[in-house]
C-alpha cells in the first residue's frame, strides 16, 4: 500500500499534503472495517457497491442532467455503470487539491457534500459514496466525457494508478460518466450477484425518478436484460400496485410539491379491496418502517376526508369521525420525499426521522387532496362511502369478536369439537395438521403420533378471505375453528405467546382443489395472522404423488420429476405404480410413513421474503380479476416449491 501511495503522490507532488495522507487513512479504514461502511461483505454488501454508484447517477438524473443509466454485470463479476449526466467535473477542487473526479473517488463522504446545501445535491444516497466502492475494489476505471474530451483514470484498491488524463475526443454534446470496478475478492465472501434482487431495486429507482431509463444487463451465464422506464413515475407505481384490483377512480391522485428544504411526491388510488398498501421512500431509499413523511400523509388524509364528508353532509352531525384505519382501507399509495439530510432511525435505519418533513407532507397532501375532492365530487363520494363501509364493518367485526369470545366462555372451552388435540402441552413440541376433508382427517387422526400431533379437519372449501369482509370471515366455521385451535386471536389482537402449536402444517391433496384450499389457507394466514408466517410456524406437508412397488419394496415419489428419474434408473419390469390423487387413498400407516413421520417427511416452510411481491401474488391468486388467478393456479398448482 505504501509503495503504490508514493507512486501516486508523485503525480501530484506539489500538492502532496496532509489531505493526501488523510485520503489513504480513510481508504485504509474502509478496508479494515468494510462492514462499517457497506453493512456486510456478503451478497448484500456486494449489491451495495452497485447501489452506491447507481445512486450517483440517479442524483444526476434528479438534478435534471441525466436520463439514462446502463448497469452491466460482466462475466468476470466486474460491473460497469454508464450514465449520460454532466460527467464528474475534471477540474481541481480547492479543498483537496485534486480533480473532482479523484476527490469523489478517493475522499470519504465526498460527492454532494461539497456541492452546497439543498436536497438536489444529496449525493451518495446510501451515504458512503463512490470512494468506498473504490477502496473495496481490486481495480476501478473511470471515464468522463466532458467539453468534447474523454478523460480516464485507473485505481487499485482505492489508490490512483495514474493521473486523470485526456485519452480521446468526443462530440461536445456527448457527456457522462462511466465507472467500472472489480470487487476485491479478498474483501467479499462472494462475487455472485442476484439478478432479481438488483432488478427489483432498479425498477423501484426508475419509478421514483420519472423519465430515467435504467437498463440492466447481466452478461453472466446465458445473459439477461431488463429495462425500466416510467414516464409517469410513482403514478405508474400506484397503477402497478392496483393492477390486479378494481380501482375506485380511473387515475391516481397525484401530489407534487417543492420547497427549498424538500421535494414531496405522493400518488394514491383507492381500490375495492380491504387492504392498505403504502410504500414510502426518502431520497429513493425505502422506509419500510415509515416515519415523519408517512405520519404527515396519514394525518392529511384523515383530516381532509372527514372535513369533506362533514361539509358534503355525507357524515351527519351525530356520526363519529372516520378513523385513520377507515380512510386507509382499499388505499394504494406511494410517498416519496427528497431532502438534504435524511435521518434514518430505528434498528434497521428504515424509518425517516426528520420532524420538519411531517408538516411539509401534511400541508402538500392536504391542499392537493382537498382541491381534487372539490373538483371531483363523484370520486370524493366513492372514497368516503368506502371509508364509511369500512367503519361499519369494523363495528360489526367488533361485535362478532365479542360474540366469539362470549361463546367460548359459555361453552367452557375455546377448542373446536372437530379438533383431535395432542396430549403434550408445550407449544414448542406441538404440531397442528390442518387437513382437507373429513376422510383425510380420519386417516390423519389414525396415523398421527397423538402425543404431539393434533389434527383439525376442514370440511370442503373455506371461503375466499381476500374477497370476504372481516365480519363475514368470522361467520365461517372453518376459519373460526382454526382461530380457536391456535388460541392466539387474530389481526391487531394476535398474541404470539398464546400460540398452541409451533408447527402448523397445511396438508392438502396433490390436485388442483388441494392447491386452491392451500392458497386460501395461505391467504388467511398472510392477511390475518402474518406473525405466524414471519415467526416461521407455517409449513406445507408434502404427500407423495406416486408409489412404485417392486416385489416387497415400495418407493414413494413426490413429484413427476422424481418419477421420471426413477424410471430412468430402473427398468419398469415387474413394477407396479400407483398414483395418489388424494390423501384419503393412503391408509394410516402409509400416511404416517410418507407425510407425517418427522423422521421421513418433507415439509416446506412458508416464507414471505418480499412483502410487495407476496402481496401481488396473493392478489393475483385471490383478487377480482379471475383470468390471472386461473392461470396461476393451473400452471403452478402441482409445483412443489411454495416458498413465496
Ligand atoms: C456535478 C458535480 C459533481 C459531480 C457530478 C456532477 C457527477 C457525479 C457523478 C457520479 C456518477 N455520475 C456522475 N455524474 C455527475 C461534483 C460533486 C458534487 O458537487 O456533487
Amino acid at each position: 500500500m505504501t509503495t503504490t501511495a508514493s507512486k501516486a503522490s508523485k503525480a501530484a507532488a506539489s500538492t502532496y499534503t496532509a489531505d493526501n495522507i488523510q485520503v489513504l487513512e480513510g481508504l485504509e479504514a474502509v478496508r479494515r472495517r468494510p462492514g462499517m461502511y457497506i453493512g456486510s461483505t456478503d451478497q448484500r454488501g456486494l449489491h451495495h457497491l452497485i447501489y452506491e454508484i447507481v445512486d450517483n447517477a440517479v442524483d444526476e438524473a434528479m438534478a435534471g442532467y441525466c436520463d439514462k443509466v446502463i448497469v452491466t454485470i460482466r462475466p468476470d463479476s466486474s460491473v460497469e455503470v454508464i450514465d449520460n449526466g454532466r460527467g464528474i467535473p475534471v477540474g481541481k477542487v480547492a479543498k483537496t487539491g485534486l480533480s473532482a473526479v479523484e476527490t469523489v473517488l478517493t475522499v470519504l463522504h465526498a460527492g454532494g457534500k461539497f456541492g452546497g446545501g439543498g436536497y438536489k445535491v444529496s449525493g451518495g444516497l446510501h451515504g458512503v459514496g463512490a470512494s468506498v466502492v473504490n477502496a473495496l475494489s481490486e481495480s476501478m476505471h473511470v471515464e468522463v466525457k466532458q467539453d468534447g474530451a474523454l478523460w480516464s483514470q485507473d485505481y487499485s484498491r482505492g489508490v490512483p494508478q495514474n493521473e486523470l488524463r485526456k485519452t480521446g475526443k468526443v462530440d461536445r454534446n456527448d457527456t457522462g460518466t462511466t465507472i467500472s470496478w472489480m470487487p476485491d475478492s479478498e474483501m467479499f465472501e462472494t462475487l455472485d450477484y442476484d439478478f432479481d434482487v438488483l432488478a427489483q431495486r432498479f425498477r423501484e429507482m426508475a419509478y421514483l425518478t420519472k423519465g430515467l431509463m435504467i437498463q440492466f444487463i447481466d452478461l453472466r451465464d446465458d445473459g439477461r436484460e431488463r429495462s425500466f422506464y416510467f414516464d409517469s413515475g410513482i403514478q405508474a407505481f400506484v397503477r402497478q400496485l392496483n393492477r390486479t384490483r378494481t380501482a375506485l377512480h380511473p387515475d391516481p391522485i397525484y401530489v407534487a410539491y417543492e420547497t427549498e428544504e424538500a421535494a414531496v411526491e405522493v400518488a394514491l388510488q383507492y381500490n375495492d379491496s380491504f387492504g392498505e398498501v403504502v410504500h414510502s421512500f426518502a431520497n429513493v431509499i425505502k422506509t419500510i418502517d415509515g416515519g415523519s413523511h408517512v405520519t404527515g400523509f396519514r394525518t392529511a388524509l384523515t383530516r381532509v376526508l372527514n372535513d369533506y364528508a362533514r361539509k358534503a353532509k355525507i357524515l351527519k352531525d351525530n356520526d363519529a369521525n372516520l378513523s385513520g384505519d377507515d380512510v386507509r382501507e382499499g388505499l394504494a399509495a406511494v410517498i416519496s420525499v427528497k431532502i438534504g439530510e435524511p435521518q434514518f432511525e430505528g434498528q434497521t435505519k428504515t424509518r425517516l426521522g426528520n420532524p420538519e418533513v411531517k408538516g411539509i407532507v401534511e400541508g402538500a397532501v392536504g391542499n392537493a387532496l382537498s382541491q381534487t375532492l372539490e373538483e371531483n365530487p363523484g370520486i370524493a363520494r366513492r372514497i368516503i362511502e368506502k371509508s364509511l363501509t369500512a367503519a361499519r364493518a369494523r363495528e360489526a367485526a367488533r361485535k362478532a369478536r365479542d360474540l366469539v369470545q362470549r361463546k367460548g366462555v359459555l361453552e367452557g372451552s375455546n377448542l373446536p369439537g372437530k379438533l383431535a388435540d395432542c396430549s403434550e402441552t408445550d407449544p414448542e413440541k406441538c404440531e397442528l395438521y390442518i387437513v382437507e376433508g373429513d376422510s383425510a382427517g380420519g386417516s390423519a387422526k389414525a396415523a398421527r403420533d397423538r402425543r404431539n400431533q393434533a389434527v383439525l379437519p376442514l370440511r370442503g372449501k373455506i371461503l375466499n378471505v381476500e374477497k370476504a369482509r372481516l365480519d363475514k370471515m368470522l361467520e365461517n366455521e372453518q376459519i373460526r375453528n382454526i382461530i380457536t385451535a391456535l388460541g392466539t386471536g387474530f389481526g391487531e389482537e394476535y398474541n404470539a405467546a398464546k400460540l398452541r402449536y409451533h408447527k402448523i402444517i397445511i396438508m392438502t391433496d396433490a390436485d388442483v382443489d388441494g392447491a386452491h384450499i392451500r392458497t386460501l389457507l395461505l391467504t388467511f394466514f398472510y392477511r390475518f395472522m402474518p406473525e405466524v408466517i414471519a415467526d416461521s410456524h407455517l409449513f406445507i406437508a408434502q404427500p407423495p404423488l406416486y408409489s412404485v412397488t417392486r416385489g416387497r419394496n415400495t418407493t414413494w415419489l413426490f413429484d413427476d420429476r422424481a418419477r421420471e428419474e426413477y424410471f430412468k434408473e430402473h427398468s419398469d419390469k415387474g413394477v407396479s405404480m400407483q398414483r395418489y390423487k388424494g390423501l384419503g387413498e393412503m391408509n394410516a400407516e402409509q400416511l404416517w410413513d410418507t407425510t407425517m413421520n418427522p423422521a421421513n417427511r418433507q415439509l416446506l416452510r412458508v416464507e414471505v421474503t418480499d412483502a410487495e411481491l407476496a402481496d401481488e401474488l396473493f392478489n393475483t391468486l385471490m383478487g377480482d380479476d379471475v383470468a390471472p388467478r386461473k392461470k396461476f393456479i393451473t400452471t403452478h398448482a402441482l409445483e412443489a416449491n411454495l416458498d413465496i
